[in-house]
């Protein structure tokens, strides 16, 4: 495959700070070196450009905490994925989840595309609906195009289909958000369900419900991961993937050929020990990859 890899160093829609170093800590633990190993054809883009909080009034932002800032590196990474050849594997790394907002839709070329959303959080909130106002914890409901009117059209016309959306790892999720996911129809296994029918299972259940689609995107939020695994991210939930578990699901979905694009988001280098969940999310984009055990 020919991989670029796009960093999106950006902290503004988290509550915590840190995860802006997240680009510089992947490639630290070798990253493109390791999918290089592989095979593949690695091009490192660089960081897109992103304000640095301190510089910033949270709240001229027309209300929503950052709201404009992070308008603008959306944009600017959905442009620069939109301007990459078309055989291109794109592996965004942040930076918080609300880098999303630009990835996907860069990544779906205006594409039907289906979304594989990795995460302890649906990440479904408004802003009206959120309870904390972090912008992190809303890029879903935006790529369907609800929310916010100027964080909704960073794809310009294109938009998710809530149809086409698959979240796997949930266990936490906000009174108003539950309501908005439900309503949407949007297919969640929850650690419930994890526990209950195994990755192997939701693994082909994913892709058969995203079956004909051209393009998948997962995005993989560290925090997907149980934070036993991974402690170096800013809002981690008890009860999550396991190592293998994280793993095995990127095999199969390596193993369908289907998946032509992923993010890696909030890492947190300053919340981890000795950059290991860095080091976690690289293997987990080696699997994606199709690195294999034997
Ligand atoms: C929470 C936390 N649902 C919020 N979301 C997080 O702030 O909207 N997403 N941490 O990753
Ligand atoms: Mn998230
Ligand atoms: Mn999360
Ligand atoms: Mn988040």
């Amino acid at each position: 495959m020919n991989i670029s890899i796009l960093g999106i160093p950006m902290d503004l829609g988290a509550g915590r700070r840190g995860v802006d170093m997240g680009p510089s800590a992947l490639r630290n633990a070798q990253l493109a070196g390791a999918l290089r190993k592989l095979g593949h054809e690695v091009r490192d883009l660089g960081d897109v450009g992103v304000r640095i909080k301190e510089t910033l009034d949270a709240h001229e932002e027309h209300g929503w905490i950052f709201r404009d800032s992070i308008f603008d590196a959306c944009a600017a990474a959905c442009e620069r994925l939109l301007e990459l050849p078309d055989d291109t594997f794109p592996i965004s790394i942040g930076g918080d989840h609300s880098v999303s907002m630009g990835t996907v839709a860069g990544c779906a070329r205006g594409r039907r595309t289906g979304l594989i959303w990795v995460d302890a959080h649906t990440d479904f909130n408004t802003p009206e609906s959120s309870p904390s106002g972090n912008i992190h914890g809303m890029p879903v409901s935006h790529l369907i195009g609800l929310g916010d009117e100027k964080l909704r059209s960073i794809g310009g016309d294109w938009f998710l289909r809530p149809e086409d959306i698959v979240m796997i790892g949930i266990r936490s999720v906000d009174p108003e958000e539950r309501e908005m996911v439900r309503a949407h129809g949007v297919t969640v296994y929850t650690m419930k369900e994890v526990d209950q029918l195994g990755i192997t299972r939701i693994a082909g259940e994913t892709l058969e419900r995203l079956g004909g689609l051209e393009a998948l995107h997962v995005s993989f939020d560290a925090d997907a991961l149980d934070p036993t695994v991974a402690p170096g991210v800013g809002t981690p939930v008890p009860g999550g993937l396991t190592y293998r578990e994280a793993h095995l699901l990127m095999e199969l979905f390596s193993d369908s050929g289907r998946v032509t694009s992923m993010d890696i988001v909030e890492v947190n280098p300053i919340l981890d020990a000795y950059n290991q969940t860095a080091q976690i999310m690289v293997g987990m984009a080696e699997s994606l990859a199709g690195k294999r055990i034997l």
